[in-house]
């Protein structure tokens, strides 16, 4: 077993039954001219998260640990799109310098280059904030016997929040790290992630990359 220094207290994990979830990293949401620039948002705010989690995508690879790469966005059709989500985020579906704005299939609508996803990484569409909704999720998780998370991110209280807790649910231990994740509200995320190890953990665990990086066993398997 690994024990990672957390809030509110060692996190403790199988890497053979751990699964790194790195949620929404596109470009509609960490570049301009994308989902969350029409918002209004200031979207480098979000690009703190990802050398960091160069860092941790480049170990757990190397321990060959399950890679859940999400995207939120939508079929072209927007069929799976609820209106009442539409009439609050009109942009979707509307053409934009990187294609239409969180449809798939569209350039804007993939994940930054930096953190491209490998051969054998699965790479999940959402329609909504959760990764579970409306998704495969928990079937290939139970399927690989995986009953940790290390979650990753953006944003912090938006969709990583609603992963947390729609896993917290099913009964998985879920490590959030608090620098590979981001918002575009600084003082969401910092409240966000309290909200997460609060009243001995409410939802699950908060750490650093720094304090994973050192705990994995990383160069002990060859
Ligand atoms: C948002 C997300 N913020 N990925 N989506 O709308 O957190």
């Amino acid at each position: 077993m690994t024990a990672v220094p957390a809030e509110p207290g060692p996190f403790v994990f199988d890497p053979d039954t751990t699964a790194l979830v790195v949620i929404d990293m596109q470009r509609d949401f960490l570049e301009p001219g994308g989902f969350g620039s029409a918002l209004g948002n200031d979207v480098s705010l979000l690009s703190a998260a990802v050398e960091p989690l160069q860092r941790v995508l480049a170990a757990t690879r190397e321990l060959g640990m399950t890679i859940i790469h999400t995207r939120e966005g939508h079929r072209p059709d927007m069929a799976d799109c609820p209106p009442a989500k539409f009439a609050r985020g009109e942009f979707i579906g509307t053409d934009s310098p990187k294609g239409r704005i969180l449809i798939r299939g569209e350039y804007g609508h993939d994940i930054v280059d930096e953190l491209a996803p490998l051969p054998g990484e699965v790479v999940l569409d959402k329609p909504g904030k959760g990764s579970f909704y409306a998704t495969d999720l928990e079937l290939m998780l139970r399927n690989a016997g995986v009953k940790s998370l290390i979650v990753t991110g953006v944003t912090t209280e938006v969709c990583v929040h609603t992963t947390v807790r729609e896993a917290n649910d099913r009964g998985f231990e879920c490590l959030v790290l608090s620098d590979c994740c981001g918002s575009y509200f600084p003082e969401f995320h910092e409240v966000a992630l309290r909200m997460i190890s609060a009243q001995g953990g409410i939802f699950g665990w908060v750490g650093s990359s720094s304090d994973l990086l050192a705990a994995l066993p990383i160069g002990a398997r060859a």
